[in-house]
């Protein structure tokens, strides 16, 4: 039976509802799951020990600390400690790398998740001008690399890139992974475009949104995510993947 342990440290609310979906898609397919919540005020030390434990548990196939962590807290030296095996994250530098060289374990569950809504939806990348705005170790990085895979022609635009606009409006897909709500909008995307959007945001009436305007750019592309209901649980579903390949190496 594949097991999952989720770290929860601090009381951020949007960490909160992502764990409680982490463990509901669990229950749902019949893998043991068992949250650790910590107080904000855990130590590093504190942390280390617990991955630790759950690295030497036979049960536990996954370990998942959910990011971000407390300012205190290293994650570069949390994410080190997690036995590369049982990293159903792929955040570990032996995994990153791994899939840099296109052998691996496991994928990064967000950049995973596009990837299937991409080829579910009967696109394929190969030879396509991809897009990718946002440059994180997360999904921008990892992102790119999996497009490259699919032998998309791949273009990561960051802060600092200048005529944005320009760049994106190549896209034949674009990933947006900004988080700011709003932030592509129509003029940004060539028609028939496929968009895909990782913003997890909440605009200024606190209601969840994408970095998407989903309405202006609706009906400009061929296909496009919403948020929520786009993405974020396909988070979940690759994690799900990734927790059953881990109780099997
Ligand atoms: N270690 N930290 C670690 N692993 C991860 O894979 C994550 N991530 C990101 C944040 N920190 C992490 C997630 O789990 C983002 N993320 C995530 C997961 C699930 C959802 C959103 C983000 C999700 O379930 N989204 C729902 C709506 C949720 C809501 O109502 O707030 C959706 O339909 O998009």
């Amino acid at each position: 039976m594949p097991g999952l342990a989720v770290i929860i440290v601090g009381d951020d609310p949007a960490s909160r509802v992502y764990v409680n979906n982490k463990k509901k898609a669990c229950a749902e397919i019949g893998v043991y799951s068992e949250e650790h919540a910590l107080p904000h005020e855990t130590t590093e030390e504190e942390l280390l020990a617990l991955i630790r434990e759950l690295n030497g548990r036979k049960e536990i196939s996954g370990i998942l600390c959910q990011l971000p962590l407390p300012k205190h807290i290293s994650e570069e030296t949390i994410l080190l400690a997690i036995d590369p095996k049982k990293d159903v994250d792929a955040f570990h530098p032996v995994n990153v790398g791994k899939i840099m060289i296109g052998d691996y374990d496991f994928l990064p569950c967000t950049p995973a998740g596009v990837m299937e809504l991409i080829k579910e939806s009967g696109i394929d990348p190969k030879g396509k001008e991809c897009v990718v705005i946002g440059r994180s170790n997360i999904v921008g990085k990892p992102q790119a690399m999996l497009l490259l895979h699919a032998h998309g022609t791949v273009t990561i635009c960051h802060s600092k890139t200048e005529n944005l606009k320009e760049v994106t409006k190549r896209a034949d897909i674009l990933v947006a992974a900004v988080g700011k709500a709003n932030f592509v909008t129509a003029d940004m995307v060539k028609e028939g475009a496929v968009v895909i959007d990782v913003g997890m945001n909440r605009n200024a009436e606190g209601k969840l949104c994408g970095d998407v305007d989903f309405e202006g750019v609706k009906d400009k592309c061929a296909a496009i995510t919403p948020v929520p209901g786009g993405v974020g649980p396909m988070t979940i579903a690759m994690l799900m993947k990734n927790t059953v390949k881990a109780a099997l190496l």
